[in-house]
């Protein structure tokens, strides 16, 4: 490692790129990761005038394509493969003055410790995208910024739609999947950005200033790229500073409160609650089985206005999507959305599939699908939205513990059917901490029954037809595998469809039985 140092001009330049019009021609840049939003940086900062270096570890098909791109729209140098990510290279010759960051590179990684130890500066997209957004003869959206454990995909879908409702040009962007520096480049002038943070984006994002944030939720997650949980959790409260109008926290998870109490927010700013419960002042919570706003009206001390019914969000609303709801509708209050937005946006708002879908309702049992829960953290969320279920569960357990989530819901598993090839670690903790609750594994019945391996579908068939004897009225047959689908599945669509179609195949056969 060189040793270098930047000087008080490159960091006096780059305080200045503040806008699009800024003077960007022939800042040196390296761009790290040809990925979504590796690209999209790459491809910005030519339209800008810098001198672009790009590196990414990888040597295959798509890269090559994305690298032809970017050379042909005048990126300096495209550099893949393994060797050319383990130093930081020059751009044209000389040290760069900026690195741009994919969030999959950790801070440990050599070319990104290597940048750090020479004082160069590191932004994410995000970063960028806040600074260009600004430019002349256009108004630049406002953010409204969410991050969180879980559930961040989902709230800013609720925030999409609730904006749209409300006649506003909104789009959902950042860790979603469409990445920033896309939307700001459309030739559509957005009102709004509702932008889903991940901990790594927000790790290399130094100076946004949403007019509303949240951290959803937190659950250890991530710890090896940030190195430890703390790390983490200072990534996630990073959503908070600079915020303008409401800061806004999940009112049963203090640690969220911490973080606003701790946040050096833009000054009138406030602290904003959410809750599945009865809200106190300055907060948005549920009353009644009604979502209802004590935040963002005159009289709060004494009133709250009704936002929307839960059961009109969805069929099913577990508490955790009630939770989603009710920190969207806090984002958009602070913008100024009205009541009817929210409840239209709220009312039209689908999650997609596999995600606690229901499947089918027949003789007062319940048959959801749940295929997204890929883990034990989103199978909790699931699982404490149903009184007595008959779990189909198991999968590929990437090695994590299950004894908690085991313990927490035992007192609701009817009978626990398993799927996936990789279930030890499932079945220790059943039968540790649910001794009395039964469990059958599939797999092994079914490899049992015809001496070959299994496919996934011909697993999850018979743990349907299984379930459908078990299951008594009031029950919910409930696929939440708290495991990846890849043992025995290419994704976990493929095993949602599995399910929904085994769901579906059986509803017939009933039907033509009566
Ligand atoms: N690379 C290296 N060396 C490394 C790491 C990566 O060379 O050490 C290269 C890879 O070969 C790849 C490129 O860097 O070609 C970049 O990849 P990336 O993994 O950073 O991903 P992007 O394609 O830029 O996508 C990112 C987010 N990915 C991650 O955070 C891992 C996407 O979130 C996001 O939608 C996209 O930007 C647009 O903003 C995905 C995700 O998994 C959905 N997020 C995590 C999560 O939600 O838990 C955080």
């Amino acid at each position: 490692m060189g040793c270098r140092t930047v000087s008080a001009d490159a960091k006096k330049v780059l305080d200045s790129l503040t806008s699009w019009d800024a003077d960007w021609k022939g800042l040196r840049v390296v761009v790290a990761g040809l990925g979504l939003s590796g690209f999209s940086a790459a491809d910005t900062l030519i339209e800008l005038g810098a001198i672009v270096t790009v590196i990414d570890g990888k040597n295959d098909e798509l890269n090559q394509q994305r690298a032809e791109t970017l050379k042909i729209v005048g990126a300096h140098q495209v550099l893949l493969g393994t060797e050319n990510v383990r130093s930081l290279p020059q751009v044209d010759g000389q040290d760069a003055q900026l690195v741009m960051v994919s969030p999959g590179w950790n801070p440990r990684h050599p070319v990104i410790a290597e940048a750090a130890e020479a004082g160069i500066e590191i932004w994410s997209d995000i970063e960028l995208a806040w600074r260009v957004q600004n430019r002349a003869g256009h108004t630049a959206p406002k953010w409204l910024a969410i991050t969180g454990t879980n559930g961040k995909t989902t709230t800013v879908g609720m925030t999409e739609s609730i904006l749209q409702a409300a006649g506003l040009k909104a789009i959902a962007v950042g860790n979603v999947g469409t990445p920033i520096l896309d939307a700001v480049r459309e030739p559509v002038d957005y009102d709004v950005f509702a932008v889903e943070l991940s901990s790594f984006q927000l790790h290399y994002t130094h100076s946004i200033s949403p007019v509303a944030s949240v951290v959803l939720n937190i659950a250890e997650d991530h710890v090896d790229w940030h190195d430890g949980f703390e790390n983490y959790k200072a990534a996630k409260a990073k959503i908070y500073e600079r915020t303008q109008v409401a800061a806004i926290f999940n009112a049963e998870e203090e640690i969220t409160i911490r973080m606003v109490e701790n946040a050096d927010v833009i000054e009138g700013c406030r602290a904003i609650g959410f809750t599945t419960d009865s809200p106190s002042v300055s907060m948005i919570g549920v009353v009644e089985s009604l979502l209802v706003d004590r935040a963002y009206i005159e009289d709060r001390k004494t009133n709250a206005v009704e936002l929307i019914p839960l059961d009109q969000i969805g069929e099913i609303v577990p508490r955790h999507t009630a939770a989603n709801a009710a920190a969207a509708a806090a984002l958009t209050r602070a913008y100024g959305v009205e009541p009817e937005a929210i409840a239209q946006g709220l009312s039209g708002f689908d999650a997609g599939d596999h995600r606690i879908q229901a499947v089918a309702r027949k003789n007062d049992i319940l048959w959801i699908n749940d295929s997204k829960a890929t883990n034990p953290h989103a199978a909790d969320a699931s699982l404490a939205a149903f009184t007595r279920v008959v779990w189909i569960a198991g999968g590929l357990s990437k090695g994590v513990d299950y004894e908690d989530l085991v313990a927490k819901h035992a007192h609701r598993l009817a009978k626990v059917l398993l799927i996936g090839t990789d279930t030890a670690g499932l079945i220790e903790a059943l039968s540790s901490k649910a001794p009395d609750v039964e469990v059958i594994n599939v797999t092994a019945e079914a490899q049992n029954a015809d001496g070959a391996a299994p496919s996934g579908t011909q697993v999850m068939t018979r743990a349907v037809y299984k379930a459908a004897e078990i299951a008594q009225p009031g029950d919910t047959v409930l696929m939440a595998p708290a495991a990846a689908s890849m043992d025995q599945f290419s994704s976990y669509a493929q095993r949602g469809n599995a399910f929904i179609s085994a769901v579906s195949d059986l509803m017939d056969r009933a039907d033509e039985g009566n």
